[in-house]
């Protein structure tokens, strides 16, 4: 690809920001407020479209029900569409609410399964009135100790629930099925790796598809061959992009793993996936403890630019006459190459060809909005988690 073809996908990119990465969040042992922080959906969004403004590439924000829920769903979605965005994924919420103590839709008790499906349906009805084409479900069900349940009896139960909301979606509405290899539950989790969501979307029908969190995962885990492989079975539909050193980190991406960023770009170069044609959804899941969080979405956002930036950058007719020779140090060599080409300049002019400022961290600097939030937000409750 030359210069051109490639500041051309990179300026087409579409990258989705959470509205729950706005909000005050913190660990289990302590939230730390920040001013200026929104106070309700309306005011994420409007966060949201900062983003977009100074980076042009995240032109959507996810929403999480009931997070941010608001009396007319209709007249949230006009408010994205005047600052110039749009609502995209809307994630049901089934973790936060007493009744899910064992689980939500693989509870044992049936009047709580229902309660968990008329939640996930009423999200679709959500979804609709958004203009959102995905329901993007994670379940933090499971158990926590060996006998507490029947293993199999909740796939059972999962699967009935997935069915029941599958059906219950209109045709142009995608299922993302989100897996989470532990957390919440320690012992065993129903949704806990890529097959298995990915069975259960096979049953289902061609409107379910994986999405891969890459916080998800036990340490060591080659997730770009399970990208490489959903990519095969035109099963991959998104990302939730985060970073980990441990656990669920939910930290910035590219901050702890850039390479590890890189190889999964690089999976969906060579699969043709970059492009918002190709149905693969780049979304962030990311929460920011201690730092301040439109900043940090800017940051993820170039983070993600950056290791696109350098799997385009790969010499692919060299890498594929190595591969063809079987030279493993020069397929290797064309694959290092582009990671270690410094994009930072080719994504300036790709910004500047956009009519943005070079650099999107240093335009929010300079931008005073931060001031202005911190002014304006006073008296009403912070959005958190939870609220
Ligand atoms: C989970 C998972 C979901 C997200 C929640 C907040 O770990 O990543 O995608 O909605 O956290
Ligand atoms: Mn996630
Ligand atoms: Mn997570």
């Amino acid at each position: 690809m030359d210069s051109n073809e490639i500041r051309a996908v990179l300026a087409a990119q579409h990258i989705e920001t959470p509205s729950w990465a706005y909000g005050n969040s913190g660990t289990r042992f302590k939230v730390f407020a920040q001013p200026g922080i929104p106070r309700d959906a309306y005011e994420k969004i409007s966060d949201a479209a900062v983003v977009h403004r100074l980076t042009g590439v995240a032109p959507t924000v996810a929403i999480h029900i009931p997070w941010d829920a608001v009396e007319d769903y209709g007249h949230l979605a006009q408010h994205a569409r005047d600052e110039g965005v749009a609502i995209g994924a809307v994630n049901p919420n089934t973790f936060q609410d007493d009744d899910y103590r064992l689980g939500s839709v693989c509870n044992p008790d049936p009047a709580i399964r229902r309660k968990a499906v008329d939640h996930l349906v009423e999200c679709i009805g959500i979804a609709e009135q958004t203009g959102s084409t995905h329901l993007s479900l994670w379940f933090a069900d499971g158990t926590n100790y060996p006998g507490q349940d029947s293993i199999r009896a909740r796939q059972d139960r999962l699967a009935e629930a997935l069915r029941e909301t599958y059906e219950a979606m209109p045709e142009h509405m995608t299922m993302l099925v989100e897996y989470k290899f532990f957390e919440p539950a320690f012992y065993s989790t129903d949704l806990p790796d890529w097959g298995t969501s990915l069975l259960h979307c096979l049953h289902l029908g061609p409107r379910a598809k994986v999405l891969v969190d890459t916080g998800h995962h036990a340490p060591g885990t080659n997730i770009e061959m399970i990208v490489a492989t959903l990519l095969r079975e035109g099963r991959l539909r998104g990302f939730h992009f985060n970073s980990r050193f441990y656990a669920d980190d939910d930290l910035m991406v590219g901050a702890a793993d850039p390479f590890g960023l890189f190889r999964i770009m690089f999976e969906i170069v060579q699969a043709g996936a970059v492009t918002p044609e190709s149905g693969v959804a780049f979304m962030l899941d990311q929460c920011h403890n201690i730092e301040a969080k439109i900043p940090a979405q800017i940051r993820s956002v170039m983070n993600v630019q950056e290791a696109t930036a350098k799997a385009l950058s790969v010499d692919l007719t060299a890498l594929d006459a190595a591969r063809a020779a079987g030279d493993v140090l020069a397929a290797n060599a064309a694959v290092m190459d582009g990671y270690n080409t410094d994009v930072r300049p080719l994504l300036a002019q790709v910004r500047e060809e956009m009519g943005l400022e070079p650099d999107p961290v240093a335009a929010y600097a300079a931008s005073g909005h931060a001031d202005t939030i911190n002014a304006e937000r006073v008296g009403g409750s912070a959005a958190g988690w939870g609220a």
